[in-house]
């Protein structure tokens, strides 16, 4: 039976520091997203863009930027991604910034409690984006959406999935970390969070480091994969607004998607933090439709 992949576009940079990633659904599409993925034999529906309320570029209260705007742009992407689920697809959702996942994965996890799935979440970033209001140096949701899943963000971001929090720390881990605020340093340590960091690949390798992630997924898992763009070195992915030195290289991204396509059990997958603005002829992009490929079992001798 052939999947089929719902696309879902989330055009809003209300959670960035800076503007221009509310433009990376259209960036996916122009480098040939839907094309790559039906010459691999899936079903593609494209669902559009959703619409939201525009960025009011205006400064945090309270320790948080936008949050009336990152709530509506969140109601609406928990929607999608529970009617594609609903309807058996598999949901890819296109950012927008990386805020979007709190209504993508609180979506994803109520839909695990209700079929019986065991969820498991792939965080590849440079950030852990476990901030809170309280402790943020910037007040930028996206910044903070995994501290919202865990139950910790501001009140109106907790508490989509049905639960008081949408995962526990044991069902996320973290790829390519390379910037972490001092108080977020703390709050990993506190949670208990697996943090698979640029340290850990260059002393154990991209493919000891996803054996030892991916040791415990089974038939019964639902793996979400999170995929900011700035995981990826600068040298790589230049499109993106808060892009880090010394992350992985392109091979060890595709092999780390090659592992991931290899369980079978990638259920939901969230793209975000394109920025066309800050892009090199949108190779950033195109990039990440090579990986998105990868991560749906296209790997060079595959089919
Ligand atoms: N940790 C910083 C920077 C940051 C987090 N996520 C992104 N940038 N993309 C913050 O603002 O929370
Ligand atoms: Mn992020
Ligand atoms: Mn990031």
């Amino acid at each position: 039976m052939s999947r089929t992949v719902s696309l879902i576009g989330a055009p809003t940079d209300v959670g960035a520091s800076v503007r221009g990633a509310g433009m990376g659904p259209d960036a996916l599409r122009v480098a040939g997203l839907i094309e790559a993925l039906r010459s691999h034999r899936l079903d593609v529906m494209d669902r559009g863009n959703l619409s939201g309320p525009p960025n009011p570029w205006k400064a945090p209260e309270g320790g948080a930027r936008h949050l009336d705007e990152v709530v509506a742009w969140n109601r609406a992407v928990y929607g999608a991604v529970d009617q594609a689920l609903t309807d058996g697809h598999v949901p890819l959702l296109m950012g927008g910034d990386h805020c979007l996942a709190i209504g993508s994965i609180s979506a994803v996890a109520r839909h695990c409690r209700a079929t019986g799935k065991s969820l498991r979440v792939v965080w590849l970033d440079a950030h852990t984006d476990v901030n809170t209001e309280a402790i943020s140096p910037s007040g930028n949701l996206h910044g903070m959406p995994v501290a919202c899943l865990l139950g910790h963000g501001p009140k109106p971001l907790v508490g989509w999935s049905g639960e008081p929090a949408a995962v526990a720390p044991d069902q996320i881990d973290f790829i390519g970390i390379r910037s972490v605020d001092a108080d977020e340093k703390q709050a990993i340590r506190q949670l208990g969070l697996s943090v698979y960091d640029m340290r850990h690949i260059d002393e154990h390798g991209m493919r000891h480091t996803m054996t030892e992630l991916l040791a415990d997924v089974d038939d019964n898992t639902h793996l979400h994969v999170s995929f900011d763009l700035d995981c990826l070195d600068p040298m790589e992915a230049p499109g993106v607004g808060t892009g880090v030195r010394g992350g992985p290289t392109y091979r060890e991204m595709q092999l780390c998607m090659e592992m991931i396509a290899d369980t079978g059990c990638m259920g939901s997958l969230d793209v975000v933090e394109i920025n066309p603005a800050l892009d090199v002829r949108n190779r950033t992009a195109e990039l990440a439709v090579d990986f998105i490929q990868s991560l749906f079992g296209a790997s060079t001798l595959a089919r």
